[in-house]
């Protein structure tokens, strides 16, 4: 054999590999075990693409050289298979989505296998499966009886044109994510997750796991955690001047009738400054909170009882409503993501009410404007004009007053201008100042830090019963109904008699029919409930005529717990008639291989998967049935591949480049190479055509010089390799992830040693190292050497202290940190400080300065020495 044939040499070795079982984790091995994730990916009809291959290629060279290492290592893979894309394939092809999932599958499985990853496929998962899915719906089920899931009307965001809810999250620049239609509002019942019970947890416990920063910080932002003060303000009005005209009452009976947290008499507000409380002007209630519909609704009648002066509801009053009725209708209508929208401009409407500023009482009006948010704090804020950049805009527009009450320490300040309209107008956006500083003209507080102000003014505030100080999260539960085919069915039962019934846990799975119109019906229910003979069943508790719950879980389900699961795959794919829940039977396995010590994906799910299988993973814990808090000990996220003309891969581009060609024409050895090799693991990097080829060339002369090379008596290459098997050692590490360079230094390597050429034990100790960067090439060359067993079960290399090179090396001599000379010697002498010293001391430069005395000496081996006087 004397040519390097990619094409014939891999599928040989899979083929070998696999019959073999190389891969295999065992199970509760002694060996240390090492468990290394990869996302697993979704079975689209575009099939596994190049970004799948850079972090496969790259997590598989880990696990290698773990394997290599002595550890008993996790390579699972499965597919993540419910969920849109695959409903909207198998739409647009007029397929089922069975038909179509088990199609891509196949299709993914065959690449995946191509690329010669190690991983354990006797472990392979299928989040559609029905085996798999009976313990999605466990989950739910187990949730669902400790009070984590709870139906609820609540405004979802709706695509009209893939008539479907969307959480949030789905929910891009106020367009469906998946289609890009515009979303709308629409109240629908759904089934929602109570991951705000976990908000604390999920911040708290990042601090015992190693994540990327960034990826911390996303969990954290995420979830909003922000502290603060709620101030209730009050809607009694004694004390204060009688209203002097129809538009200005105090509707105490309306207001009385209860807002803000569960209190009457009250809107309670939540701020993260309450140091600013003596700049409030006004506040600004959400157009959902409780008082403006009480206001909507009191036109008439109740608006006459309301206002308690006994005056007539004048036209003025109805005025007001209409208005304020208006301004809600249309606040529906926009997203939220629109109304927080900080470029937005703000609008709001004076809703004719007022209340008492809880530690000056002075009169401010209530608004309501849709820059409030009602489902955050009280859904109501205190409105600060001089210090809020929102505040400011708003006020500007509406006429409320401007006041400072923070100034900044330090800087020169701007004194607040006595005519509030004068300081309205000159005052520009840029005057909002919003850090922390000294409070001014803030009654028995001016004077104090903010910092300071903040605690004082809570504990008097509490003190008075018109606060407390407060926690809010921006996370919201976890809306987890869909109205779509393609999805595990909420294992749920509706009785007319018993109400919501669970699915007892021994009759799942609730398998998913087979279905003939599995597309989105236009009601917004889902096509399940058109199956009568489905969603008709007797209720599991009473036995009477009750219906299924006929809305799938989202996409999101499946992968919550998929990394349990590969532990426990042969016994989900293959189960038994065990009773009892599938996690308690295996608790020392799932001991032993959790948590995940390796996670790697993309960063575009760092945010959501990680949060809702970290919330998942806690839940399974608190149940008993995982061994820790947290899921993965760490987690990093490789940068996305773009086109060669720099801009993201796209069919409309025309610029994707489809790994199985890069097979096809120079190996899969090639591609996981050039995959390692493009850049950065972290950053994005555009795909180069022109380095395929060189790592190829470098493949070829990698063959050349196992298969001809002979020894050659080169004392330096023994130096050389020692430095790259420290190098390929350090790089190659979960720790560091420096795939590009490990592959760069072999080829400098190659570079340096191509002349000279390597004996046997340099060659095998090469193959060893490059063994997981190119596993098929290295075996092939590791049996042309003569062995009979695989290169991927040898030891890793060990980097030896004390081997020194042949090579001259280069000293810089200084005296008192000057350089006076540069001092040649052989590596072997490089490191010797008493023999340096020596030769250094010959130098005439050296004893002109140093004649006579005896210096200190800096020394740093192979680089400085320096004589200090
Ligand atoms: C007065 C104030 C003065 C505020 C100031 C800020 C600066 P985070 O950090 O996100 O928690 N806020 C409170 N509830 C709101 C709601 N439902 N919708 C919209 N905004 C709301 O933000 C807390 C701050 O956001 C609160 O502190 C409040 O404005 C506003 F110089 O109160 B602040
Ligand atoms: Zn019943």
């Amino acid at each position: 054999m004397s040519d390097y044939r990619p094409t014939e040499i891999e599928p040989k070795w899979q083929k070998i590999w696999e019959d073999s079982h190389l891969y295999r984790a065992i199970d509760s091995d002694p060996r240390s075990k090492a468990y290394i994730l990869f996302e697993f990916p979704y079975p689209s009809g575009d099939r596994l693409h190049v970004g799948h291959a850079r972090s496969y290629s790259a997590l598989d060279a880990l696990a290698r050289k773990k394997r290599m290492q002595g550890y008993n290592v996790l390579l699972p893979m499965g597919w993540d298979a419910f969920g849109l894309p695959a409903e909207n394939y198998a739409i647009k092809t007029h397929t089922i989505p069975q038909k179509v999932v088990a199609e891509n599958i196949e299709h993914a499985r065959t690449q995946a296998k191509s690329w010669g990853l190690s991983v354990d496929w006797s472990r392979e998962i299928n989040t559609t499966d029905q085996n798999y899915y009976k313990w999605t719906q466990w989950i739910f089920v187990k949730m669902f009886e400790r009070g984590l899931a709870y139906s609820a009307d609540l405004p979802i965001n709706w695509c009209p044109s893939c008539k479907i809810g969307l959480a949030n999250e789905e929910v891009v620049d106020a367009k469906c994510e998946r289609c890009g239609t515009v979303t709308e509002r629409r109240n629908v019942t759904q089934w929602v997750l109570r991951i705000t019970d976990y908000a604390d947890r999920l911040i708290d416990d990042l601090e015992t796991v190693d994540y990327l920063p960034k990826i911390k910080a996303q969990q954290i932002n995420w979830i909003g955690r922000s502290t603060g003060t709620n101030v209730r303000f009050s809607t009694r009005h004694s004390g204060l001047d009688p209203e002097s005209s129809n538009s200005v009452r105090s509707k105490s009976n309306l207001l009385d009738s209860g807002s803000g947290a569960g209190m009457t008499g009250f809107i309670e507000v939540f701020t993260t400054r309450v140091d600013t409380i003596y700049g409030v002007t006004a506040i600004v209630v959400a157009p959902e909170h409780p008082l403006i519909n009480k206001l909507i609704e009191s036109s008439g009648d109740l608006f006459l009882d309301s206002v308690g002066t006994g005056h007539a509801p004048s036209s003025t009053d109805d005025d007001i409503i209409n208005e304020v009725r208006h301004y809600v209708e249309s606040a529906k209508r926009k997203s939220e993501l629109d109304r927080t929208d900080l470029s937005k401009e703000k609008t709001g409407v004076f809703t004719g009410l007022y209340v008492k500023h809880p530690l000056t009482g002075e009169k401010l009006p209530v608004w309501v404007g849709d820059y409030v948010i009602g489902s955050y704090g009280g859904g109501a804020v205190m409105v600060v004009p001089a210090h809020d950049a929102r505040d400011y805009e708003f006020a500007v527009k509406y006429n409320l007053p401007i006041k400072t009450v923070i100034q900044n320490v330090g800087a020169g300040f701007i004194p607040p201008s006595d005519d509030p309209i004068e300081g309205r107008i000159n005052a520009t956006p840029t005057l909002v100042f919003s850090d922390y500083g000294v409070l001014v003209d803030s009654g028995s507080y001016t004077g104090l830090t903010s910092e300071a102000a903040m605690t004082q003014i809570t504990a008097d505030l509490a003190t008075k019963g018109l606060g407390s100080s407060a926690k809010h999260y921006h996370l919201r539960d976890w809306i987890f109904s869909r109205q779509h085919y393609w999805g595990e069915p909420i294992p749920l039962i509706h009785c007319p008699k018993c109400g919501v019934v669970a699915v007892p846990v021994d009759q799942l799975p609730v398998k998913l029919p087979e279905i003939e119109h599995y597309e989105p019906s236009s009601t917004g229910e889902s096509p399940l409930a058109a199956m009568t003979d489905w969603v008709n069943v007797p209720c599991p508790k009473c036995g009477e005529p009750a219906k299924r719950d006929t809305d799938t879980m989202p996409n999101w389900a499946g992968s919550n717990w998929y990394f349990v699961a590969y532990v426990l795959a042969q016994k989900i794919n293959a189960p038994t008639l065990e009773s009892g829940d599938i996690f308690s039977a295996n608790k020392d396995l799932l001991k032993y291989w959790l948590p995940v010590d390796t996670y790697n994906g993309g960063m575009e799910h760092t945010t959501l998967h990680l949060l809702y299988s970290r919330f998942v993973y806690k839940f399974l814990f608190d149940l008993g049935v995982v061994p820790g808090v947290e899921p993965y000990a760490k987690r990093r996220s490789h940068g996305m591949i773009l086109g060669p003309d720099g801009g993201k891969m796209s069919k409309s581009r025309g610029n994707v480049i489809n790994p199985d060609d890069i097979v096809r024409n120079y190996g899969a050895d090639t591609l996981r190479m050039y995959e390692m090799f493009i850049g950065p693991f972290t950053e994005a990097v555009a795909w180069n055509p022109a380095g395929v080829v060189g790592v190829n060339k470098f493949l070829h002369r990698i063959w050349k010089l196992i298969m001809t090379s002979k020894a050659d008596d080169d004392s330096n290459t023994d130096f050389l390799l020692n430095n790259l098997v420290h190098k390929v050692s350090s790089d190659l590490d979960e720790n560091s992830m420096k795939f590009n360079t490990a592959v760069s230094s072999f080829m400098s390597f190659i570079n340096e040693v191509e002349k000279t050429g390597l004996n046997e034990e340099q060659k095998e100790t090469l193959l060893r190292l490059l063994a997981p960067f190119a596993p098929h090439i290295t075996e092939e060359l590791w049996h042309q050497l003569g062995h009979s067993d695989s290169v991927h079960s040898q030891p890793w290399p060990k980097y030896l202290e004390g081997v020194k090179s042949g090579a001259a090396v280069t000293i810089v001599v200084q005296v008192a940190g000057k350089v006076r000379g540069m001092l040649t010697v052989s590596a072997a002498e490089a490191g010797n400080q008493e023999l340096v010293t020596a030769k250094a001391f010959q130098m005439p430069k050296v004893l002109d300065y140093l004649s006579g005395v005896t210096p200190g000496v800096v020394f740093v081996p192979g680089k400085i020495i320096n004589f200090v006087v």
